[in-house]
């Protein structure tokens, strides 16, 4: 980072220690202030060496944190649209305009057309801010809209959806004991890039490194070479939506060959062992591109090794079985005796135990559907995916009015052009959000709020995921800034000011108002649920902001299943019944093999990428582009197209145009977008010349496309490529 300048009198330093919140890693941060003249610069950031979980590890996003505090682009102050399209102007306003702004329009909708008019979308930062977990969800709640909507529907529900079935809790999930185990099986994911995901790792290549040292093996299926395919021991092509029937054919393996070793508290056996009787690693060949002896091997080397853990993310559920997928790795651990065993798959036990004392619900599915495609709920949320046609078509219960925050949702979400289109024929709209961006500035009015190193953290929801049990919690860095305010004061003063304009006979009035009127900090809420689990206190974790160490994962079940007969449901009708839908599509199109001509489209991330946004952080945009379209060579020249030409890629939603480059890292007939780029709306601002180059990989994903879980399948879309 910057060097302290050198005139004048030495500038007096201080460390303080912080947490990065930009990914599920939490890394532990060590920063070096330099208390200047001017006001304190942060003058470097290091990994916490002393963190009992991320042991040092930084990357390059976290050393890019104070990027977000600096960056003159960031919203700092309230700001309100006037005109629209092309002509609107942004004229910044005081928080108590902006806030009576956004209340108006939010009672004015709800009081005229219906709770369920207000739509509301959480976006992925909410996960990664206290405020937004004590306070956002409250308010939220509060709302008891039906038109509920977050990132988690372009991202993990089939992970909920599944542990909801077979645990009794949506966020009872088994993590990979990473530290103990000695086979590591990676279905779509790649942690070297992403550094984990619903496995809260840091320092993955560290603990991969030292898995190797144990003699353990890491074996990756991707259909691209990833950064973490070209780490393991061994990488198998795999095409893209057909990991399910692979899943399937392995647990038909264990079947045949006598392998499963299941615990007592499992039920439903005989169904699962039906279900996949028929399902061999022959057809799982042919629809995958996987070898059937390979699969046979990996299955049986899975079930002799001394602690397994099968593992898959993104790339398993945001496609069309995602559910299944994540089933069948439940499964494939639970019956090969990997299920709550060190070195398997294991439930991590934080201090704060969102899942035991019932903080987070359980879940429930189908409890209401959306209204124009009848789409169920899940947990108390619709997919994203019907948000479009629920504000475009009329009639009782249309969403006209709009809440975002921390959502870039028309480039995070499938067939973003349409939604950017019908967001801004809303009557009302509000964005809590740090940035003018694709998605903001179709709002009346963005609400910024501080940012991570304004405010204190702990993680309410990452030590549920994580491959240690620790705790930490890290107090703001810098005071916030004069006149600026928390997420949760936000949160708080929309919920009160909104209730106090609702009729009076509403009663979400007096929810929001009970809800979020507690006036209590975000830290005063954690000191009271510390108490409740028992394992630390607010006192020593003041004490320790490098965090405390609570030990390895260990086995806890039957215990803590939340079922109430305290067995794991094996064989969940809602999956049970969706095979008949994967055999169909075994059936009917050979796998899930493109038409003649046609490409799958998958997604990737990349380690300087942080979703849709830090595009405009110099320090991470620099480097080689990255937002071509990857191909294969052979299918470049069965195209006729050469490396670097620019392309026209199509689906049934939509087209864009980009540079295209040929690597052999990519499967035959699967092609690749980087997902968060598309920044070419007017007055969007990135650092390079060639992020404007990058196309929203969302212009082209569709949004009829979706798991039974309503999860939206943005992997695995048919296009077409042409030269441009
Ligand atoms: N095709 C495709 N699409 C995908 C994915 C994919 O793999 N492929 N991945 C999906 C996944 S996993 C996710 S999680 C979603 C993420 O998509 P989103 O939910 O849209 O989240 P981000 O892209 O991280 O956007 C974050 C927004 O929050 C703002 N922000 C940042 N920090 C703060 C803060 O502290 N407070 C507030 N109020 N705002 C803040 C940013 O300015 C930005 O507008 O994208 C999904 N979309
Ligand atoms: N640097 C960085 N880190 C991040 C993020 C980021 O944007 N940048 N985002 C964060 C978020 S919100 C999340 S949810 C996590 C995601 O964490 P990961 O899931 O580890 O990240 P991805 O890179 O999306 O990995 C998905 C992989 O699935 C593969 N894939 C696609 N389709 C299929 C398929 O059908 N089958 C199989 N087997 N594989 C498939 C892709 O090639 C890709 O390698 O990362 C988090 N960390
Ligand atoms: S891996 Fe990088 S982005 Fe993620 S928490 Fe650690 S430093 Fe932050
Ligand atoms: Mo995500």
């Amino acid at each position: 980072m910057e060097t302290a300048e050198t005139t004048g009198p030495p500038v007096p330093q201080r460390r303080v220690l912080a947490a990065c919140n930009l990914c599920e890693a939490i890394c532990g941060l060590e920063l070096t202030i330099e208390d200047r003249p001017a006001g304190p610069k942060v003058t470097s950031i290091r990994g916490n060496p002393d963190d009992p979980l991320s042991r040092g590890h930084i990357c390059p996003k976290g050393v890019a944190l104070a990027d977000v505090y600096e960056d003159p682009d960031r919203l700092r102050h309230p700001i309100k649209r006037v005109g629209r399209g092309a002509d609107a102007e942004w004229v910044e306003i005081s928080w108590d305009e902006a806030l009576d702004l956004t209340a108006d329009g939010l009672a004015a909708t709800i009081n005229e057309h219906g709770r369920n008019a207000l739509g509301v979308y959480l976006g992925n930062p909410n996960a990664h801010s206290l405020g937004a977990q004590t306070h956002g969800v409250q308010m939220v709640k509060g709302f008891r809209t039906r038109n509920k909507f977050s990132a988690s529907s372009v991202d993990q529900v089939p992970h909920q959806f599944v542990a909801w079935q077979l645990f009794g809790h949506q966020l009872l999930i088994p993590i990979a004991d990473l530290d103990r185990t000695s086979y590591f099986l990676v279905f779509g994911a790649n942690p070297m890039a992403s550094n984990g995901s619903l496995m809260t790792v840091p320092d993955f290549p560290n603990r991969l490194r030292e898995l190797r040292q144990r003699g353990g093996r890491m074996v990756v299926l991707d259909p691209r070479r990833t950064e973490t395919a070209k780490v393991a021991d061994e990488h198998h092509f795999v095409r893209p939506a057909s990991d399910a029937v692979v899943l399937l054919s392995m647990l038909h393996v264990l079947f045949e060959e006598d392998l499963t070793t299941p615990p007592v508290y499992v039920e439903g056996l005989e169904s699962v062992r039906l279900a996949v009787a028929d399902i061999t690693p022959e057809h799982a060949a042919e629809a995958s591109g996987v070898p059937a002896e390979e699969i046979r091997r990996i299955t049986r080397e899975f079930a002799a090794a001394d602690g397994a853990a099968a593992y898959g993310r993104i790339g398993l559920s945001t496609q069309g079985f995602g559910s299944i997928c994540q089933w069948a790795i439940q499964c494939l651990n639970i019956l090969t005796g990997n299920f709550d065993r060190e070195g398997g798959v294991l439930f991590p036990e934080p201090a704060v135990d969102i899942v035991g004392k019932a903080i987070v619900g359980r879940g429930h599915h189908d409890v209401w559907r959306s209204r124009v495609r009848g789409i169920p709920e899940f947990a108390g949320e619709l997919p994203v995916s019907v948000l479009s046609e629920e504000i475009e078509t009329p009639g009782e219960g249309q969403v006209r009015a709009v809440l975002t925050v921390a959502g870039n949702l028309v480039l995070s979400t499938p067939d973003g052009r349409r939604l950017a289109a019908a967001l801004s024929g809303l009557d009302f709209m509000a964005a809590v959000d740090i940035y003018l961006n694709e998605t903001t500035r179709h709002a009346d009015v963005i609400l910024p709020p501080t940012t991570a190193l304004e405010r204190e953290q702990y993680d309410l929801v990452f030590h549920t995921f994580a491959v240690r049990n620790t705790a930490r919690f890290t107090p703001a860095v810098f005071e916030k800034a004069e006149g600026a305010m928390h997420d949760w004061e936000i949160f708080r003063e929309i919920a009160l000011r909104t209730a106090a304009r609702l009729d009076k006979k509403k009663s979400m009035a007096k929810a929001l108002t009970e809800r979020v009127s507690l006036s209590v900090s975000p830290s005063t809420l954690v000191t009271t649920l510390l108490l409740t689990g028992r394992r630390t206190t607010m006192r020593a974790l003041r004490q320790h902001p490098e965090g405390v160490d609570l030990g390895p994962l260990r086995p806890t079940m039957p215990e803590r299943l939340q079922t109430k007969d305290k067995l794991i449901h094996l064989a969940p009708d809602r999956i049970i019944a969706d095979l008949g839908r994967l055999r169909e599509t075994i059936a009917t199109q050979r796998g899930n093999a493109p038409a003649d001509g046609e490409l799958v489209l998958i997604g990737r991330r990349h380690q300087r990428d942080n979703n849709s946004w830090m595009h405009n952080s110099e320090r991470l945009t620099k480097g080689k582009p990255r937002h071509q379209l990857l191909m294969h060579p052979d299918d470049l020249a069965t195209h006729g197209l050469t490396d670097g030409t620019r392309v026209r890629i199509s689906s049934r939603v939509g087209e864009v145009t980009t540079e295209v480059r040929g690597t052999d890292d990519m499967m035959p007939g699967v092609v690749s977008l980087p997902h968060g780029y598309g920044h070419q709306a007017p007055g969007m601002r990135v650092s390079r010349a060639s992020l404007v180059e990058g196309v929203s990989i969302n212009d082209l994903t569709d949004p009829d496309r979706l798991d039974i879980s309503g999860n939206a399948a943005l992997n695995g879309v048919p296009v077409t490529v042409s030269q441009a």
